[in-house]
Order: C-alpha cells, then structure tokens, then sequence
C-alpha cells in the first residue's frame, strides 16, 4: 500500500466503467475552461476522492483503526506552473473553481518563507492554501532553506458536496498539497508523506482532525475498503469484500442537516476531542502507578486513549513479569470494564474535578488541555466518550475479522450467506446506537433514515463522518436497494423542501473508488 501516488495514463485507470462518460465530460469541461481563463493549456490534474467511513466512527483522533473507503466523487485542481521571477521574495498562486458564484477567484503573492492563513474567516481557497503551506515545508526540507517555489495557475471542479459528512475537506487538501508537489518538480510523491502532510496541513484551517480521511482519499485502491492503522505509525491496506448471496451494496444518504464545525466545533467535534484526551489523563491517573506519563503521540492533544491502552497493558506486564497472550480485543474488553468501574459520574466531571485527580490546578490543566482550541463546557463526558471509543475500537476488529472470512467456503448454508451479512449489519448498528446514546454525535433525523432504512430491508444503518447531521450509511442487499430508496423519499425526502440538484445528491449508490492520483495533461 505504500509507495508513490500513481501517475494515471488514463481515466479508466481511476473511475469505474459505469462512471466513465460522465467523469469524461467533466474532465474535458474542466480543461477547456482552464484554457479560457488562462490562455494556455493545463500540464496536469491533480485528484483526491471524498471518503465514507464504513465503521470507526470518531476513534481516529484517539489512534484506532478505522475502515473507510473512497467514493467516486472528488477534488480536481488541473494546474500549470512557472518560474516568474519576481523582485520582492514572494510567488503568485491563481486560483479559480469551476463554480464561480459559489466559490469566487483569487490571486495571491505569497512569501518564500510564509504561507499566511486566516483560520478565523471562513474561506474556500483556505483548504488550497493549508495544502500549499504543508507541501512547502517538506519540500523545503527535502531542498534546503534555498527552495524557491513555482507560482501557479490552478482551476478546481469539487464534487464532493461540503459539509456533506463525505470529507470534501481532504479531498481537497490533499489533491492541494499533491499538486503543489508535482509543480514543483517532485517526480515522485510518496503516499504516506503525502497523508501525513495533509492530516498536519488540515488542522491548520481550524480543526483537530484525526487522519482518516486523508488516509482515504491519498491510499485507496479501487474496489476495496482500507484498513488504517494510526498507532505506532500510519499503515493502511485494502480489504476486500467478500462475495455473499445476496450481493451487498452500501447506500449513502444525505439528511441535509448541515454541521458546520467552524461554528459548532467547541461543543461537538473538537470537545470531543478534549474529552477523549481528559479522559486517557484521568485512566491513567487513577489506573497506572503514581507518576505514570502517558507517551506522546500524534493525536491532537499528544496523548490519547491508545496511549492509556498500551501504557497499561505494558506495566501491567512489567509488574507481573509474565507476557501478556491478552489479544487486542480482550484488552478492549477489559478496558472497557476498567472505565466503566473508574469513570463513574453519568453527569460529567467539572474542570475542578479533573485538575485534582491529575494533580494539577485548574490554570495548568486549561493550559495543557482545554483551551489550546475552543471548547465550551461545565462538565466533561469522561465515561461516556471512552466507552464508545474502546467499545468502537473492538467492533472495527470484529467487522475486520468477519470480512477476512470468506462467508461461502466456510458458511454451513453455501447458498445464502444471509446469517453473515446480519452479523455485519448488526455491528453497523452498534456502532450507530453508541454513537447516538454514548458519544451523543447523531441527531434525530439521521436515526430517522436510519430507522427507515431497517425497515425497508438493510442489514445495518448508521451515521457516517463526523456527525451531527452529514450523511449516513447503510449495508443494504442489492435487492433491497429501489425499496429502501422508495421509502426514504416516501417517509424523508418528501417532507424536505429540496432543489432538483439535492434530490439527484440525496442517495447515491456507492462502490470503493480508488485513492490521489496525478494525470499528466501533456
Ligand atoms: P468529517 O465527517 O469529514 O468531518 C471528521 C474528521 C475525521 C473523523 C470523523 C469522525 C475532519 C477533517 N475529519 O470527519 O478525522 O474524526 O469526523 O469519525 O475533521
Ligand atoms: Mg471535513
């Protein structure tokens, strides 16, 4: 899975065969246009896929594996460079998007040595920019202080709709930083890099994401899912999904409940975020010997319910002397015990609560905590939030294990593999009930569809990203597929004022696309 982002030669090489003439048409649109704005040909397109999460929802941030897969819809920037010298230090970036109104035009100078953001104005071209600033510092790392970078002239086509819960941000952070790279001469661009720039540049606009997506749209290869792994280092491989009777298929359902984190971030996302930190610093208070540090890692506050995990784990080793046979999952398991047991309070723990378990004042732990972004709250969930993220974290195994059985050969029935695609769908549904009741991250209309959808026949059915409105997805046998749309728009959609463009986008039927690739114009 690792190795260089392919340089496609073609576009059969990215989109399946049924999404070909209309990606064709859009493509030769995309060029053309670019050639009227500029007055001269594009050299190369650069392309990332938009993601839906299949399960391990809102454990990335605290080092879990997840199991996303890219969607056909994506971010294009077709791009030409050049050296224009200029006097005064600085390089021009051209940017315009195939939707004009929405997304106006703009020319910026930028400085050699800096790359300026305003995080606080909520700006399109902000996600071109943060993918600019990351590129530029490995590629000034890898050329020395003296790099000096090509300005450019870029068009962008998104299809991914934004804030949609389907990660049109890292799509095109990523397609950013990629074609930035290729700009300026980088003959190869490695994934891993690639991803790991992106995660870091993306936090930059304001949010302190974990990596799935990023991983999913620079690694997937078309027609299997991905399996990332954060902790000790990032990995990701394709997973295959087995063949079963009856076929399954994953629909993916807009609520139109728009979830902005730029304005709710302090009471959803990214308090979600300090809660999982809060409550690995307290585990580990309560649980490890007095004067345990939690190792620092790469989740947005530097420590994580993962580290909590390993750390305990390997002291309990030490203390003991024996080695553990405990598998990963029988540690979860009783991880989740130990929380239950330690982390008792229902209604949350005060700030005051938590600084005198860590020992600290309540200044020191707002300084390391809660406050390096916005948050806003009296309590902090600690309970709740890490027995959904061990709980979580154990189920994207088991669904992981079942994947990697192959249902026909080794099922008792060979003909139906019914039993099996429940087994996957009821774990999906798991995940969507403890999102709901335990991390608090769905909304009512998000378990309508989802409520709908089991009705009318799919095997599992949840939210998908982030939440609190967003998309959602469901396992559906192929079927099943025309009744469960027949009853969403009978029960859901017909009760929403919806234009013609957001009743096409409402539902689409969704196959694992393939991940970044750069396509060489000339
Ligand atoms: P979306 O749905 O793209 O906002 C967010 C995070 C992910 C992950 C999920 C929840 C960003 C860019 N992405 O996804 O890293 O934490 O929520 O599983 O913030
Ligand atoms: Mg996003």
């Amino acid at each position: 899975m690792a190795g260089p982002v392919p340089v496609a030669r073609s576009l059969g090489d990215i989109y399946t065969p049924d999404a070909l003439p209309a990606q064709t048409k859009r493509w030769n649109n995309l060029l053309a246009k670019f050639e009227s704005i500029y007055g001269h040909e594009a050299e190369f397109v650069s392309r990332s896929p938009g993601r839906v999460n299949i399960i391990g929802e809102h454990i990335d941030y605290s080092l879990y594996s997840v199991l996303p897969m890219a969607i056909t819809a994506d971010a294009l920037l077709a791009v030409s460079a050049d050296f224009t010298p200029t006097k005064d230090g600085t390089f021009k970036i051209k940017i315009a998007n195939m939707q004009a109104e929405k997304f106006p035009s703009h020319e910026f100078d930028i400085a050699y040595d800096a790359v300026e953001i305003d995080a606080t104005v909520h700006e399109w071209t902000n996600y071109f920019k943060s993918g600019l600033r990351g590129a530029l510092e490995l590629l000034r790392k890898k050329h020395g202080e003296g790099f000096r970078p090509k300005s450019m002239n870029i068009l962008m086509d998104g299809t991914v709709p934004a804030g949609g819960g389907l990660s049109s941000s890292a799509a095109f952070v990523s397609a950013s930083a990629l074609a930035v790279m290729v700009a300026n001469g980088e003959p190869t661009v490695d994934k891993k890099e690639l991803t790991e720039l992106a995660i870091v540049s993306e936090r930059a606009v304001g949010v302190n994401s974990g990596g799935m997506d990023q991983s999913a749209s620079v690694f997937s290869e078309r027609g299997s899912a991905l399996f990332v792994s954060f902790a000790p280092t990032l990995k990701a491989r394709p997973v295959h999904f087995p063949k079963t009777r009856p076929e399954l298929t994953f629909l993916i359902a807009q609520s139109f409940v728009t979830s902005d984190k730029f304005v709710t971030g302090p009471i959803h996302y990214n308090l979600r975020v300090v809660e999982c930190s809060l409550a690995a610093a307290y585990l580990n208070a309560v649980l490890n010997p007095p004067g345990t540090q939690l190792p620092s890692d790469a989740a947005p506050l530097g420590i994580s319910l993962h580290g909590f995990h390993e750390t305990y784990f390997a002291l309990q080793e030490h203390s003991t002397g024996a080695t553990s046979s405990k598998s990963v999952s029988d540690q979860l398991t009783e991880l989740i015990y130990l929380t239950s047991k330690t982390l008792t309070k229902l209604e949350g723990y005060t700030r005051e609560e938590i600084a005198s378990v860590l020992n600290m004042t309540v200044s020191e732990l707002d300084a390391t905590l809660t406050s390096r972004f916005p948050v806003r709250a009296e309590r902090f969930k600690l309970r709740q939030r890490a027995l959904h993220v061990y709980s979580e974290a154990l189920r994207v195994l088991q669904f992981l294990a079942l994947l990697e059985t192959d249902p026909i050969t080794t099922g008792t029935n060979p003909e139906s593999t019914e039993a099996y695609n429940v087994r996957l769908g009821a774990l999906l549904n798991e995940t969507q009930a403890s999102c709901r009741d335990v991390y608090e991250c769905s909304c009512p209309e998000i378990d309508t569809l989802c409520t709908i959808a089991r009705k009318a026949g799919a095997y599992g059915s949840r939210l998908t990203g982030a939440g609190w409105g967003g998309c959602s997805v469901h396992l559906v046998p192929a079927d099943k597929v025309a009744a469960v749309r027949e009853a969403w728009e009978r029960e859901y959609y017909s009760t929403l004022t919806l234009s013609e463009e957001q009743k096409e986008a409402a539902v689409v039927v969704s196959r694992p696309g393939s991940g970044s690739a750069v396509f060489l114009v000339k």
